[in-house]
């Protein structure tokens, strides 16, 4: 049956009134050509309804674009390689407060909101923990009404599906724009030419100017982000690239020379086909510095039309009023070259000193570090830069004679300090440019992401500059959006957190949630609490039969761990746990297993495509799994999951329904951590380090309420020099599990190389670099300790509680409001 059979289409404004609502979206089932008219399945359903709730945001968007055009504020620009948004339909309707008369008119349809919402596929432009940041921003950025946008790119196909085989993880491409995305309105009026290799021209006059190469066009798409209850609604703007029909050799092409012919239209082609392509390959590395400098180049470009036709005197200069208009903010080193781009604009193409356009640049960008880990820090070849961006690298060039100048006329001190300073690293076997020297070097302001981790910037990483710039460094903790991660997602426990507090206002003050600490220990919020928590198990449970067929029973410990697989994250240590466990099950009597708290041990996330190690470990932890829960004797009380394709809406079904969360990195690696502040926000409790985030979120939840174990970040660099003098003595619990996995537990499969990391000095010639073998007694312990609270059922909720009451800092309002008060000097400027 057709849409229009059951609701009269109607083109009126969608309103609130779900009878108006339903009429338009039986409009958009009718008049937007996707689909035949005749049927209304779910996936119709979803198309209509989500270019209905479009209608509500694009009106927001236009008023709040002429808004700030009007008042003409300072602006911050985010620009991020990678927006992890996940699905936006329940997420806008929650924004938009008008969830209820969208359910309500699904209803005249016969369809539950919910499953709708459940047919959007998630778009996953961006890895892990860096990209889903970046969202968070946009939706607080919006409802915090500040004027601020994010640049992206919109990549063709986004982090890979994962599928689990029998040798493994594989990688399928994520087809997000299958049919199309809703959300996107692509803006054929926004197109800048974007420039590769070729050749620097001087003029008569000295004047330097980039010319020659091939030249591709960055085209628009908006996706409009709507704030929590406001009338803003800000940009999401991804540029595609596309080749003309100039670039297009008819001549050829009748010739037969197909390929030949389109030979610019299929580089266009790649340039966003995939997030993240392999950089292997010289080809890869090529590709990925072409991404960047496309984002930057087509978002500088954008960034500079709108300072122009924001006051039309602006087309004649007044550059140095440019920072007081614009911030640009660079999410990680990725978008470094907003830098020598910003440069080059002002100087070859709007006319600028070198002076002048060094002052303007400097007081406009600012850089987040994400990561201290060496391998993770950009560098890329002085050669292909020069090949790629002949002027930038000029550019980067001077920045990094005249830095060194500077520092030798202002800093004698430092002379012995300046080679490892330099942007450019000229080591003759590989001259290379360092993007982090480069953007602590030309930002204004250098933050982290938690207390502990900018602490190692200044007193690590970057404490030569902080002598020279003792300013610059600052640290702004990490958050998350409440919106997402508490009240759209976990829907059960926002009620009962609304009902205790009285007030639903915690949605956007998360201080409030404070207000819980009172009722800790009322029975009657006990209660409350351990429902709403046994219902999202329950809906969790459901979760993995469908995905895995393995039957998990919700009252068991949930215990889980999801994030992208990597050696400093040791879920390697967590399988040694599962696998240590299960040794001991077996060796019990079947008298005392009955005093054992049942656990479900699951663990979700992705490997690199070309880590190996990582990749192991996903082989491991689903070969222990159909081990385990194959065991009769002992699949009562434990269990070992792997859940397949964690993503955003995987994870809005795991965090509200799990106990007991791991974030259990090497003191000092993981930089922040996000998803931990989502389990603690969600009732969750952590077993984890003191490290990124932890220290914080133990600080504010109370280390009652936190299982903490493990070596601290001072004493790691101390315990590597130890293991390496042979001065580290193993626990025999660590060398127990690691045995029995290479005596064959768990299947032929060889996991020698993997358990060698952890040994000696034979992993990759640091041995157990990440200290698993340190950290495994304490670690095991902690377990111990987890098992005994979790027994007593009135101690359980009551951390439960006294995590979600102490999350309130982790609110990612708190964190952008730092942001524009400390680093972008924004402010709001809601629509009236
Ligand atoms: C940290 N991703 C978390 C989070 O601040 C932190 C690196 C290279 C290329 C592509 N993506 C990356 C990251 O570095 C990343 O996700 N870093 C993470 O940023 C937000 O909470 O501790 O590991």
């Amino acid at each position: 049956m057709s849409a229009a059979d059951k609701v009269k289409p109607a083109a009126s404004p969608a309103s609130e009134d779900p009878s108006a609502i339903a009429g338009n979206i039986s409009y958009h089932a009718q008049y937007s050509p996707h689909f035949s008219p005749l049927a209304f399945g779910p996936e119709q359903a979803f198309y209509a309804t989500a270019e209905s709730v479009r209608d509500h945001l694009l009106q927001r968007w236009n008023d709040t674009y002429l808004h700030f055009h009007k008042t003409d504020p300072k602006q911050t620009y985010y620009l991020s390689m990678e927006y992890l948004q996940g699905r936006a339909l329940t997420n806008a309707v929650g924004n938009l407060a008008i969830t209820g008369a969208y359910a309500d008119a699904l209803k005249k349809f016969g369809y539950e909101l919910e499953a709708i919402a459940g047919q959007e596929r998630d778009a996953a432009l961006g890895n892990g923990g860096l990209g889903r940041l970046a969202s968070c921003f946009l939706d607080s950025m919006a409802t915090l009404n500040l004027p601020s946008w994010g640049y992206g790119l919109r990549y063709r196909y986004g982090l890979f599906k994962q599928r689990i085989a029998k040798e493994g993880q594989e990688e399928i491409a994520e087809d997000w724009l299958d049919k199309f995305s809703p959300w996107e309105i692509v803006r054929h009026d926004v197109v800048y030419p974007i420039r590769f290799f070729g050749h620097v021209e001087i003029s008569p006059d000295g004047k330097r100017k980039w010319a020659g190469g091939e030249v591709l066009n960055a085209l628009a798409y908006d996706v409009p982000i709507p704030g929590y209850k406001t009338k803003n609604a800000i940009s999401l703007r991804l540029w595609d690239a596309t080749a003309t029909a100039e670039d297009f050799n008819l001549f050829q092409f009748n010739d037969g020379q197909y390929e030949s012919a389109a030979q610019l239209h299929s580089r266009a082609q790649q340039i966003c086909a995939v997030l993240y392509p392999g950089d292997a390959t010289e080809e890869g590395k090529l590709l990925r510095l072409k991404q960047q400098y496309f984002l930057c180049s087509a978002s500088l470009q954008d960034i500079i039309f709108r300072f122009k036709e924001r006051k039309a005197d602006r087309v004649s200069g007044k550059w140095s009023e440019f920072p007081s208009k614009v911030a640009v903010q660079m999410n990680d080193t990725h978008p470094t070259l907003a830098i020598p781009e910003l440069m080059r604009l002002l100087m070859d193409v709007e006319g600028l000193g070198w002076d002048e356009a060094w002052a303007v640049t400097n007081k406009t960008v600012a850089y987040t570090n994400h990561t201290v880990l060496p391998e993770a820090l950009e560098k890329w070849s002085q050669a292909v830069m020069k090949k790629l961006l002949p002027r930038h690298m000029e550019i980067i060039e001077e920045i990094d004679k005249r830095f060194r100048e500077m520092v030798i006329s202002t800093r004698k001190d430092m002379e012995g300090k300046i080679e490892s300073m330099r942007v450019l690293d000229n080591n003759p076997e590989k001259p290379v440019v360092r993007m982090a020297n480069l953007c602590v070097v030309a930002g204004h302001t250098v933050n982290g992401v938690a207390e502990l981790h900018s602490n190692i910037l200044k007193q690590e990483l970057f404490a030569d500059y902080v002598s020279i710039w003792p300013n610059k460094f600052q640290n702004k903790t990490n958050g998350i959006t409440p919106r997402r991660w508490l009240r759209f997602c976990n829907p059960e426990l926002s009620e009962i957190v609304t009902k205790w507090l009285k007030t639903d206002q915690w949605t956007s003050n998360l201080d409030l949630l404070t207000g819980l600490r009172k009722f800790a220990d009322d029975e009657k919020l006990h209660a409350e609490w351990a429902a709403a928590k046994l219902a999202s198990k329950k809906r969790l449970a459901k979760h993995v039969l469908d995905v895995t067929g393995v039957t998990i029973d919700p009252d068991s410990l949930f215990d889980i761990q999801i994030k992208r697989i990597h050696e400093y994250k040791r879920q390697l240590m967590n399988i040694l746990g599962a696998v240590y466990r299960y040794k001991k099950l077996k060796e019990m009597s079947a008298a005392d297993r009955q005093k054992v708290t049942p656990r479900t041990v699951m663990v979700g996330g992705k490997a690199f495509a070309t880590y190996t190690n990582a990749k192991r470990i996903v082989k491991l932890v689903n070969d222990v799994g159909a081990v385990v829960n194959n065991d009769a004797d002992v699949n009562k009380y434990l269990k070992v999951v792997f859940i397949p394709n964690y993503n955003v809406s995987v994870a809005e079904v795991l965090i509200p329904g799990s106990e007991l969360s791991q974030h259990i990195s090497t003191a000092g690696m993981e930089a922040s951590g996000t998803s931990n502040m989502k389990f603690s926000l969600n009732g969750c409790v952590i077993i984890g380090t003191l490290d990124g985030a932890n220290v914080e979120i133990r600080e504010e939840v109370g280390q009652d309420n936190f299982f903490l174990f493990g070596a601290k970040a001072d004493q790691v660099a101390g315990l590597r020099k130890d293991r390496e003098n042979g001065l580290f003595k193993p626990d025999p619990r660590f060398e127990e599990a690691k045995q029995f996995i290479r005596s064959g537990a768990f299947g032929t499969y060889d996991y020698t190389p993997l358990l060698d990391s952890l040994e000696g000095n034979t992993g990759f010639g640091r041995g157990d670099y990440f200290l698993v073998g340190y950290d495994f007694p304490s670690y095991i312990d902690a377990q111990a300790r987890v098992d005994e609270a979790y027994k007593d059922k009135k101690k359980w909720v009551k951390m439960s509680i006294l995590n979600t009451a102490g999350s309130g800092k982790f609110s990612s309002d708190r964190t952008i409001d730092q942001y524009a008060k400390e680093i972008w000097g924004i402010s709001a400027c809601p629509v009236p």
